[in-house]
């Protein structure tokens, strides 16, 4: 590994910000690509933060404070990984769902389709079914994107996906899915249109999506 990632990957493990606020900087002048910082120094560590916890040896306070040191690298990075696109390729309303407060991979991927020139309606965290149903009445969303990182939280996908048929909008828009515990299978089960496994994926799903 670069030894500049090296730095960042251990600074995000340690939750210290104001060295992962240094070497982003750093490794962009360095002539680092930003998508290799992003992957081997910041989503590597969170990987190795959620295998922490696993094993009991981070706990909330760890995983929260190493989420604020990525969440200031990846602050940084943003105008990085945004390409200069003007044109808007679709509106996608993308959020969190209800009950579910993880927004790292969330805002990750609200991030690549801003690069890729979606205009982004970014709800949030803890997304009530009724929030993504007025992004796509009164918005104009063409796109709903939803997350999940948790085992409890992934039925609120489907239940997401029936207040958008029940409120007679489903057949006008598409729906894609991702998270850590999402998978292509429960995508089809749910109704969702498309499912990703990373956030490039998901520029690339989402634009495949409005091509159709
Ligand atoms: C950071 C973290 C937290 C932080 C979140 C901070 C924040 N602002 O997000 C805090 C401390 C708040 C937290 C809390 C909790 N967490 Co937590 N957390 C994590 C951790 C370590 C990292 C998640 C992360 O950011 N990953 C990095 C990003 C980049 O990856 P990602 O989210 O998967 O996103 C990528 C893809 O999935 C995809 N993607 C994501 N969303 C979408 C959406 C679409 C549409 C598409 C196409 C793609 C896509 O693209 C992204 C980019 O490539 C994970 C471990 C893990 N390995 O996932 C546990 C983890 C998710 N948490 C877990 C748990 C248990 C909890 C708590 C219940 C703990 C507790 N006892 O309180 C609470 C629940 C809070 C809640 N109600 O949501 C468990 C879930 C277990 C399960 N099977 O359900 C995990 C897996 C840890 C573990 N190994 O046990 N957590």
């Amino acid at each position: 590994m670069d030894p500049i990632i090296r730095e960042i990957y251990d600074a995000i493990l340690a939750g210290h910000n104001k060295v992962v606020e240094a070497k982003v900087p750093a490794a962009l002048s360095a002539g680092l690509a930003p998508q290799q910082i992003l992957e081997e120094g910041m989503i590597a560590a969170m990987a190795e933060v959620g295998r922490l916890f696993e094993q009991g040896e981070y706990f909330v306070p760890e995983m929260l404070i190493a989420a604020r040191a990525m969440q200031a690298g990846l602050a940084l990075l943003k105008p990085s990984l945004k390409a200069g696109n003007v044109l808007s390729a679709g509106r996608v309303a993308i959020g969190s769902v209800q009950g579910d407060l993880h927004d790292i991979g969330k805002n990750l991927v609200a991030m690549m389709l801003e690069g890729a020139g979606f205009e982004v309606l970014d709800l949030g965290t803890n997304v009530s079914p009724a929030k993504f149903v007025a992004a796509v009445k009164e918005k104009g969303a063409g796109i709903v994107a939803l997350s999940a990182l948790l085992t409890t939280t992934m039925s609120g996908m489907k239940t997401t996906i029936d207040a958008l048929v029940q409120a007679g909008v489903r057949g006008r828009i598409k729906v894609m899915v991702g998270g850590a515990p999402i998978t292509e299978t429960f995508a089809r089960q749910i109704g969702a249109d498309g499912y990703a496994p990373d956030a490039s994926r998901a520029v690339a799903l989402a634009r495949s999506l409005l091509a159709v």
